[in-house]
């Protein structure tokens, strides 16, 4: 069954050029709300753990190594088709073919520092927000 809620990290990247205000203005304009948020980052260990399904892919250590290399904002987000309405609002994976008006064409830096994560389905994006959030934090 589809839910109405998604979960995003702004990445180290989005963070260390300080964008993270403009990103959440974008997100909030574009209908989302927030329902929970954190300011924290990964230890190595842990970016491999949330990244585990990428475990066989050639980019894995780089981006293990990039999303521990500096703070991250979690976030759960609720909106109606959340899931598929974010990644259309983030664009895609390379900045160099993300659509003009999305995030990542107007923030990212590269394939890898593409400044913010979105969830590819309602399933993930349970269980991403449960590696960050507990029931007690979720509004
Ligand atoms: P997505 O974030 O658009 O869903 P995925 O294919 O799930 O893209 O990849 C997860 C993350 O891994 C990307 O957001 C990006 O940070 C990184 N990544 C993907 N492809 C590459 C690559 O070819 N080189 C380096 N990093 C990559
Ligand atoms: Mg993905």
């Amino acid at each position: 069954m589809a839910t109405n809620r998604t979960f995003t990290m702004l990445k180290p990247d989005a963070t260390g050029a300080g964008y993270t205000g403009k990103i959440i203005d974008r997100i909030i304009d574009a209908g989302f709300s927030i329902k929970a948020m954190k300011w924290t980052q990964l230890s190595l260990a842990e970016a491999e753990a949330f990244y585990a399904v990428h475990s066989e892919r050639p980019f894995f250590g780089e981006l293990t190594a990039y999303m521990s290399s500096g703070p991250i904002v979690a976030a759960i987000l609720e909106k109606d088709n959340a899931v598929p309405d974010f990644r259309d609002l983030i664009g895609a994976t390379d900045p160099k073919d993300a659509a003009a008006g999305t995030i990542r064409a107007e923030f990212a830096t590269s394939i890898a520092a593409n400044a913010v994560h979105g969830s590819d389905s309602d399933e993930n994006a349970a269980l991403e927000g449960a590696f960050y959030f507990s029931q007690r934090e979720l509004a």
